[in-house]
């Protein structure tokens, strides 16, 4: 069993706190299958990885203190009781001080998060990379779906960036073309430099602080095949890794998750791939902030 993200022990631990939190929940997700296995996978995957970013020359394990909570079990139930669960999990935590990196599991897992921590910024912005939009206003008969949770987000009145999006139905579309003040749309086909995306990000949100929500098929499916609805023409890994570099230093990052990994057989590279993708944020956040 794979229970420390980086296999860190405490010994060699860094400055700023990073609860890891691994829910392997699949309720209802559409297509493929296996997003349970994804926080398993990414722990494990985790192991194999170097902490030291030559590129910013910076040592993750000696950056954040990360302590890897056990594996949130959703016990039954549809997202609805999924939402209750981590809502009431999260009520034991501080929104103001607690930064969570969390482990999905489909999507369903962000709202509750998103909603832990706009209790505390009532003004926080939420910057998606996804191939889907998720902005239905309900799937399957729930509103607590995967393919609703950025309509849930919306609900709160919170401003969205959605990045590498490019697989919605003509009713988000023109939602989104509807809703400049909300929704700031990175669409692929349309991309701007790193540098121009961050400048316009910032624009955007202003002094608010930010929450990641991070969907494994933004990127690429060339580097990330292990997801259950692939999407052609996504982000790359170097553009996201720049456009990091361009955001920060900047906005306060509270929280942030990495879901929809399913993991393929026979296979690492998925997994491999999202570690870095998280590592790259924190490391180039963190480090940013003692700068
Ligand atoms: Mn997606």
């Amino acid at each position: 069993m794979y229970n420390n993200f980086l296999d860190l022990e405490s010994s060699e631990q860094g400055t700023f706190p990073v609860h890891v939190w691994p829910v392997p929940y699949q309720g209802t997700v559409s297509f493929g299958d296996g997003t349970k296995n994804g926080p398993e996978a990414i722990l494990k995957a985790s192991y194999q990885i170097e902490p030291y970013d030559p590129e910013l020359d910076t040592d993750i394990s000696r950056l954040c203190f990360f302590k890897t909570l056990p594996f949130h079990r959703v016990s039954a139930g549809g997202p609805g009781h999924l939402y209750q669960e981590m809502k009431d999990y999260l009520s034991n935590f501080d929104p103001g001080r607690d930064f969570f990196l969390t482990l999905g599991g489909e999507h369903s897992i962000t709202y509750p998060l998103v909603d832990f921590y706009a209790r505390k910024y009532p003004d926080l912005a939420v910057i998606q990379l996804d191939a889907h939009a998720d902005l239905r206003p309900e799937f399957e008969g729930s509103p607590y779906s995967h393919a609703c949770v950025m309509a849930r987000i919306r609900d709160l009145g919170l401003k969205t960036v959605q990045m590498g999006i490019r697989s919605l139905d003509k009713g988000e579309s023109l939602l989104i073309s509807s809703s400049p003040e909300h929704i700031l749309p990175l669409y692929p086909w349309d991309l701007p430099t790193p540098e121009q995306a961050a400048s316009r990000v910032k624009k955007f949100i202003g002094t608010s602080p930010v929450y990641v929500s991070f969907d494994a098929d933004g990127l690429d499916p060339s580097i990330m095949p292990g997801t259950g609805t692939p999407e052609p023409g996504g982000l790359s890994y170097g553009w996201v890794k720049d456009f990091w570099k361009a955001l920060w230093p900047g906005p306060r990052l509270v929280g942030m998750d990495f879901c929809e990994l399913s993991p393929l057989p026979g296979s690492v590279v998925s997994e491999s791939v999202a570690v870095k993708s998280i590592l790259k944020i924190l490391a180039t956040y963190f480090s940013r902030l003692r700068e």
